[in-house]
Formats: C-alpha cells, sequence, structure tokens
C-alpha cells in the first residue's frame, strides 16, 4: 500500500505538468483530404492520360510539424485499384500503403484513411505503390517541420525561406508499353535519344574495333538509363521562375533552401546551379553537416535538401537538373532580372564508356573483379563519359602503358581514375562525404544479424533481382525484433539500382564512424558493394527493393519481416 501510494505522489505532479503541455502543445489532428482521379495532360502538344489528385500533377505537398497526428483521407475515384506510400516515414506497418502487403488495396469509388504521428522531420514524399501509377502522376513531397524548441534546429538552415520540389519524368507512352517494350530488348529509347551505337557512328568515331567486341559480347547498346521522356518536370513544369517566397521578392545575398525529392520513376538527376556552390544540408530527411558541392547527382527515391544563394542583383540564377544520359533537363531561374544561365551538362561520350565497359566484362558477360573496394559512389565507371572532367586523358596514359607492355606498378585501375574529385576542379558528392551531425551509433547490447545479397540482373532479358531470384520467388526475410541488422548489398549487374528500405532509417557505413549518415535509399553504382545497418525496432512485413519502377515490378525485391508478429492481412 505504502509502495502504491508513493508511486501515486509521484506520478500526480507529472499528471498535472502533462496537463498543462498538452493544453499548450495541443497534438494536432492535421487532415489531408486527395481525389485520385484520371485527367489529361498535355505537355508535348499530344493529349495523354494521367492521374491528377486534386486536379494537380505532382500530387499536392503535404505538411506536418513533428509531433502532428497526419490523417489522410484518399478518394479512389479512378476505375482500377490504387494506394499510397509515404516514403522514408517511420509508421505503423499498417499505414505503409503497400497493396496486398501492408493493406488491401484500394478499391474504386472507395475512400481509405491513413492515420499515424508524425515522430521525425525532414524532407520526405509519397507516391502510389499500385503498378505503375507512380509514372503518370502519382507523386508528391511530405514535408515534416522540425520544431523551432527542437534542440537539433538549426539557424541559418531550418529557418531559412523554402521551397518543397519533386522531380519527375514525362512519357507520352503508355508505362504499360514501356514495361513490355524493356522485356523485348528493344532499343527504342536509344535510337529516340540518339544515343544509338551504330556501325556506322562506331567507324567514323574510329571505334570500330570495341563496337565489334561488345557485339561479340552479346551486349546490347550501353546506355546509363532505360527509358526514353519527353519532358523532366520540376513540380510539374520544364521551366519556372522563383521570384519571390510567401510573397517577399528574392534578392542578392538572400539564401534559399529547396527540398528535392527525386519523384522519377526510372532517372537520375545531375543538380547544378548558375549562382556557385550547392550547400548540401539534408539527405533522405535526415540532416547532415553542410557540406558545399558543385554538382550532386540524385538517385530514384532519394531527397536532398540543399541551400543556394543568389549572389547578385537584377540576376534570376537557372537551378538546371539534367538527366543522367543528358538528353534532358528541367530548371527553375531564382531571383530577379536577366537570366543567367548554367552551362548544359555536355553529352555523354558513349564510346569511351562502352570501351572501358568492355575492358571490364568477361567473355560471359559477367563484370570482372577489378580487385579493388567500390562503394558509396566515390568512383563512378562513367566518369570516362563525362566530358566536364579531365579524366579522359589518364585514362589513355594508363592504357598506353599497357600496351607498351611496360610494367605496370597499379595492374588494376586505380581509384583516381574514376574518382571525378581527384580529377577535376569540381567538387562531386559522394556517400562518403555525408556526416550526420548526431552520433548515429545502434544499441550496443543487441546482437547483430548480417544479411548479404548480390543485386543481380540481366539487361538483354530485363530481368532484375537479388541473388537472382524474384521477390515472389524468395521467401520473407526474418528478422527479430531488437537485433542490429546490418546489410551487405554488392551489385553485380551493369546498372545501379536505388535500394530502399521501408519504415526505417539505415546507417551507411562510410567512414565517418559515430557519424555515419541516416538515409532510406542508397544508390548502388555496378561493382559497388555498400554496407548498411539498422536497428530491427518496427514490428511487420517491411518492403525492401529496388526503387527504379520497372526494376521493382520485375521482381527486384524482398519482404523483410519481424519474426513472432500477428500477421496484418
Ligand atoms: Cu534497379
Amino acid at each position: 500500500m505504502d509502495f502504491q501510494k508513493a508511486i501515486f505522489n509521484k506520478i500526480l505532479p507529472i499528471g498535472l505538468l502533462l496537463l498543462v503541455t498538452s493544453s499548450q502543445f495541443a497534438q494536432k489532428v492535421i487532415r489531408y483530404d486527395l481525389y485520385v482521379k484520371d485527367t489529361i495532360v498535355n505537355f508535348t502538344g499530344t493529349e495523354k492520360r494521367a492521374i491528377a489528385v486534386n486536379g494537380q500533377i505532382p500530387m499536392p505537398t503535404l505538411v506536418f510539424t513533428e509531433g502532428d497526428t497526419a490523417e489522410i483521407h484518399v478518394h479512389n475515384q479512378l476505375k482500377e485499384t490504387t494506394s499510397l506510400h509515404w516514403h522514408g516515414l517511420f509508421l505503423p506497418n499498417k499505414e505503409d500503403g503497400v497493396p496486398n502487403l501492408t493493406q488491401m488495396p484500394i478499391g474504386p469509388n472507395s475512400t481509405h484513411i491513413y492515420r499515424f504521428p508524425i515522430t521525425q522531420n525532414g524532407t520526405h514524399w509519397y507516391h502510389s505503390h499500385s503498378g505503375l501509377q507512380e509514372q503518370i502522376g502519382m507523386y508528391g513531397n511530405f514535408v515534416m517541420l522540425k520544431k523551432e524548441s527542437d534542440p537539433t534546429f538549426r539557424k541559418g538552415i531550418d529557418d531559412l525561406p523554402t521551397v518543397p520540389m519533386v522531380l519527375s519524368e514525362w512519357t507520352n507512352l503508355n508505362p504499360e508499353n514501356i514495361h513490355r517494350m524493356l522485356h523485348n530488348a528493344n532499343d527504342w529509347a536509344a535510337i529516340k535519344k540518339n544515343a544509338t551505337q551504330s556501325y556506322l557512328e562506331a567507324i567514323k568515331a574510329g571505334h570500330f574495333k570495341t563496337k565489334l567486341t561488345n557485339e561479340w559480347k552479346r551486349m546490347l547498346a550501353m546506355d546509363v538509363s532505360d527509358v526514353y521522356y519527353d519532358k523532366i518536370l520540376m513540380n510539374g513544369s520544364p521551366n519556372t521562375d522563383l521570384k519571390s517566397i510567401d510573397d517577399k521578392p528574392l534578392k542578392a545575398g538572400d539564401r534559399v533552401r529547396l527540398r528535392i525529392s527525386n519523384g522519377g520513376a526510372s532517372s537520375y538527376f545531375w543538380l547544378t546551379y548558375a549562382g556557385g556552390k550547392i550547400t548540401v544540408v539534408a539527405s533522405d530527411g535526415n540532416d547532415v553537416e553542410p557540406i558545399e558541392v558543385d554538382r550532386l547527382i540524385i538517385a530514384v527515391s532519394e531527397t536532398y535538401d540543399i541551400v543556394v544563394t543568389i549572389p547578385i542583383e537584377n540576376t534570376a540564377f537557372e537551378f538546371l537538373v539534367t538527366t543522367e544520359d543528358r538528353t534532358k533537363s528541367a530548371s527553375i531561374y531564382i531571383g530577379n532580372g536577366i537570366k543567367q544561365l548554367k552551362s548544359p551538362q555536355p553529352r555523354l561520350k558513349y564510346f569511351e564508356g562502352m570501351k572501358m565497359m568492355n575492358d571490364m566484362m568477361k567473355m560471359n558477360g559477367d563484370l570482372d573483379d577489378m580487385g579493388m573496394q567500390m562503394s558509396l559512389n566515390q568512383m563512378d565507371m562513367n566518369v570516362v563519359m563525362y566530358p566536364e572532367i579531365t579524366g579522359e586523358l589518364k585514362l589513355k596514359n594508363a592504357s598506353k602503358k599497357d600496351d607498351m607492355g611496360m610494367t605496370n606498378d597499379h595492374p588494376n585501375p586505380s581509384e583516381t581514375q574514376y574518382n571525378s574529385n581527384a580529377l577535376s576542379d569540381i567538387v562531386t558528392l559522394n556517400y562518403a562525404m555525408l556526416k550526420s551531425p548526431l552520433k548515429t551509433k545502434l544499441p550496443t547490447e543487441s546482437p547483430i544479424k548480417e544479411l548479404r545479397f548480390t543485386l543481380t540482373g540481366n539487361m538483354n532479358r530485363y530481368v532484375w533481382s537479388l541473388d537472382n531470384k524474384v521477390v515472389s520467388e524468395a521467401d520473407k526475410i526474418l528478422i527479430t525484433k531488437g537485433e542490429n541488422i546490418r546489410l551487405v548489398l554488392y551489385n553485380n549487374s551493369m546498372m545501379r539500382h536505388p535500394m530502399h528500405l521501408h519504415g526505417h532509417d539505415f546507417r551507411v557505413l562510410n567512414g565517418q564512424g559515430d557519424y555515419a549518415p541516416l538515409k532510406n535509399i542508397i544508390d548502388i553504382m555496378p561493382m559497388e558493394t555498400d554496407t548498411l545497418e539498422f536497428n530491427a525496432n518496427a514490428e511487420g512485413d517491411w518492403f525492401f527493393h529496388c526503387h527504379i519502377l520497372y526494376h521493382m515490378m520485375s521482381g527486384m525485391g524482398r519482404v523483410i519481416s519481424y519474426e513472432n508478429q500477428s500477421p496484418i492481412l
């Protein structure tokens, strides 16, 4: 009795305190109603079917503050089922929005309510997880604001004028046809992009032998992306002016924070700015120590928060978004006055890339083990194709040495040969440069479970998988609550893959020790190995998959499932 009384006395004041605080900072329920409906768009002079939410593409930006409760009513006015996934969010598994895994699909003419507490802050996004709907409009930004009272609130960053921005692509082709054509190994996309490596072009460019070798290895024309797109969109438009934020005109000296999500289905984008350096302040919704770069690539489904400055008066500076294959771009002009353009990213030198791929491939089409550990996007094999980087010359010199039969101290390509930061004055962001401002160490007392996956695939048949199995052929990956999971991912395919884990952030082991950055997407280039860690702290069935839409639809993923949990469906 005395014991209970003691507790009661102790609890009482705390209870009163809670009462006071809850009246001061009442938990707000923020409700959004989203109407998902067929629409007709015209981005290219041709009318095409798309899906709009509340009449717009992209879907509306949803804004919350950490501590709110989100209540999102999804009204499906399509003739087909739909779903919405809240990318990068920590939430109860049943709210995760993966049809037939965490919920039943939302049927036509029905409403589904998602309700979950907002327990984090940062730039995230949301999209349909049903079929190929993401390709035709179902993507939008999802912003969770940090409270000013938050000890991690960064003055000069978290209080800057801010613009949410979702990048995407538009194709006039029906995505179902794209998917079919990719499986038919038709090189229509390359033809349209004028990047086809025909014999004639090969001879002209003096690379006939390279082309022949390629054919012999049964390689298709090499390409850095799968799909041809008609337009690149920033917040739904290829060209926009940003003259003011919250009705305040932008002027010289102003710093602007862009919350950028890559909502594209299969495109990577280079980000460059005509007004100088780009300061990266967050990735995948997690703060990083500010870092200045000249350019960065944003992988499919990643988010970056960046800060740019308007350096001089009466000028609008181009912020340029260019597809990785450099065939298309979109721009936003930041500021007021004469437009200062960013020089376009020069066209890729495909033959240089093809020749290099040849050198790296064995006769059976597998990649050669280059005898060095590649990871974290530090060595970009595409560097030989970037005219703006001086890499080509050094590579030529290296191979000349070999041709002359001279002893080579470094039989394998050296790190510098593919490191754009070592080869030029341009600073390119890579994952090793990201550092969390806070320690991200996992609980030390937890047991470690290591899971290894090889990213596998075949460009000719367009089959993408993990360990040569697609998700439907593979068992769920069982983990136990409380364990520390270490994921070691090796990419043994010819394409890069942005791997995404639902419901958790992982630490990227990138040499920053206790300050390893937290992300929920890791882009893995060919031949790279990356190691990720997370604490298993959220029960449920969580999808782990490549976020290139057509790779995911081909089966490149797994379900990571907590043991001994009660089934959801
Ligand atoms: Cu992929």
